[in-house]
C-alpha cells in the first residue's frame, strides 16, 4: 500500500474512520477517497456500485456503520441490524466486483458469547448465546466476518477482519442517549461540574468489566494489519487489560471532576459481565497498543473541551428527538 494508492475509508466522520484518516495522512498517503453519509448511502447497492466504478479504490477500510452503547443497542435493534448488514454486504460485494486489492472490515468485541471464558480468543466465536442487549448488532457484525471469509474462499478476495474492543478518543459520540460508556462518563462529570451538581449517576452496578482501547491505537493497528495480515481468521485488537465500570468512573472523576460523588443506578442494564479480548494473535505478529488509559482519558477530555461546545450537543440531542418523533 504505497503512498499514492487509492484508499477508501468508509465511515470517515466516525470515531474509527476519522482516526484511520489521520493515521493515513500522517503516513503520507495522498490519494484518500472518502464519501460522507449524505454523498453516498452505503446501504444503496446501485449508488455504491456507481461510486466504486467512478473512483476505483484499491484498498478499503470498512469502518462505517450504525453504532452505539448499551441504551442505543437496546432501543434501536432494527436500525442496528439492518444498517450494518446492508453496509457490509454492499461494500464487500462492490469491493469484489471492482477489484479492490485488499479490504479491512471492522467488527466489534460484542460478537463473542455473553458467558465466555476470559480472555476471549478468536476461536470462541459462535460457541454460545450472545449478549441480549446487543444481539442484533452482533449478528450483523458476525455476518460481516463470514462475508469476508466467503469472498476469500470463493473468489480469492484479500479481505480481512479485525475485532476491536470498546473504543474511545477524539471525535467520539458524547450524546448520552447513544454514546458508549467512556464518552458518557466524561460528559456526565463535565456537565455536573459546570452545573455545580455533586452527584453523577452511573448506570448499572459498576461491577461489569470493560477493556478500553484508544482509537488512535486502533487506527495504528488497522494500518499494521492492512500491510502485514493476510489470514482468513478475524483478529482481536485490544489492550489485553480491563477494569470495572466502578474503577473507570473513578478514573474519569479524577480527571474531570474530583469533588463529584458517584451514584450507581442498578435499574439500568449492566450488559456483558466481562468481554476481555485475548490479543496474543496480534501481539505475536508484532503489534501492541501504546496509549495507557489514564493518558487517553486526559487527552480525550482535552479534545472534548476544545471541540464539543454545548450548542452542538444540544443540536445533536434535538436532531435525535426529531428523528425519533418523525419515525413514530
Ligand atoms: O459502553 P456500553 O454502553 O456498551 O456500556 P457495552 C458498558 C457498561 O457501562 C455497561 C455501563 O455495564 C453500562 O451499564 N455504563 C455506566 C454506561 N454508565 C453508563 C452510561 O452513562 N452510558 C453507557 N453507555 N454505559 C457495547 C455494545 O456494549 O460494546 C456495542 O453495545 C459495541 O454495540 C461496544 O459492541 C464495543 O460495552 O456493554
Amino acid at each position: 500500500m504505497n503512498e499514492h494508492a487509492r484508499i477508501f475509508v468508509a465511515g470517515r466522520r466516525g470515531l474509527v474512520g476519522s482516526a484511520i484518516l489521520r493515521k493515513l495522512e500522517e503516513a503520507g498517503h495522498d490519494c484518500l477517497l472518502t464519501a460522507t453519509r449524505e454523498q453516498l448511502d452505503l446501504r444503496d447497492q446501485a449508488a455504491v456500485h456507481y461510486w466504486f466504478r467512478a473512483n476505483r479504490p484499491e484498498y478499503v477500510f470498512l469502518a462505517a456503520g450504525t453504532v452505539g452503547g448499551i441504551l442505543a443497542n437496546s432501543t434501536r435493534p432494527a436500525e442496528f441490524i439492518y444498517d450494518n448488514m446492508m453496509i457490509h454486504a454492499t461494500v464487500v460485494h462492490a469491493s469484489h466486483l471492482f477489484g479492490v486489492k485488499k479490504l479491512l472490515y471492522l467488527g466489534s468485541s460484542c460478537i463473542y458469547p455473553r458467558e465466555c471464558e476470559q480472555p476471549m480468543t478468536e476461536s470462541m466465536l459462535l460457541t454460545a448465546p450472545l449478549e441480549p442487549t446487543n444481539e442484533p448488532y452482533a449478528i450483523a457484525k458476525i455476518a460481516g466476518i463470514k462475508l469476508c471469509q466467503a469472498y476469500r474462499r470463493q473468489y480469492g478476495c484479500n479481505f480481512i477482519s479485525a475485532m476491536p474492543t470498546n473504543l474511545y478518543g477524539p471525535n467520539d459520540n458524547f450524546d448520552l442517549t447513544s454514546s458508549h460508556v467512556l464518552p458518557a462518563l466524561i460528559r456526565k462529570f463535565h456537565d455536573a461540574r459546570l452545573e455545580g451538581r455533586k452527584e453523577v449517576v452511573v448506570w448499572g452496578t459498576g461491577r461489569p468489566r470493560r477493556e478500553l482501547l484508544h482509537v488512535d491505537d486502533l487506527a495504528d493497528a488497522c494500518l499494521f494489519l492492512m500491510t502485514h495480515y493476510e489470514d482468513e481468521s478475524h483478529v482481536n485488537v485490544g489492550t489485553g487489560e480491563d477494569l470495572t465500570i466502578h474503577e473507570l468512573a473513578s478514573m474519569v472523576r479524577e480527571v474531570v471532576y474530583p469533588d463529584a460523588v458517584v451514584i450507581f443506578d442498578a435499574s439500568k442494564p449492566d450488559g456483558s459481565p466481562r468481554k476481555l479480548l485475548d490479543v496474543s494473535r496480534l501481539h505475536s505478529r508484532g503489534w501492541r497498543h501504546r496509549i495507557d488509559l489514564r493518558t487517553g482519558i486526559e487527552q480525550t477530555y482535552r479534545w472534548f473541551l476544545e471541540h464539543h461546545d454545548v450548542a452542538r450537543l444540544v443540536a445533536g440531542a434535538a436532531a435525535h428527538q426529531h428523528a425519533a418523533a418523525t419515525e413514530s
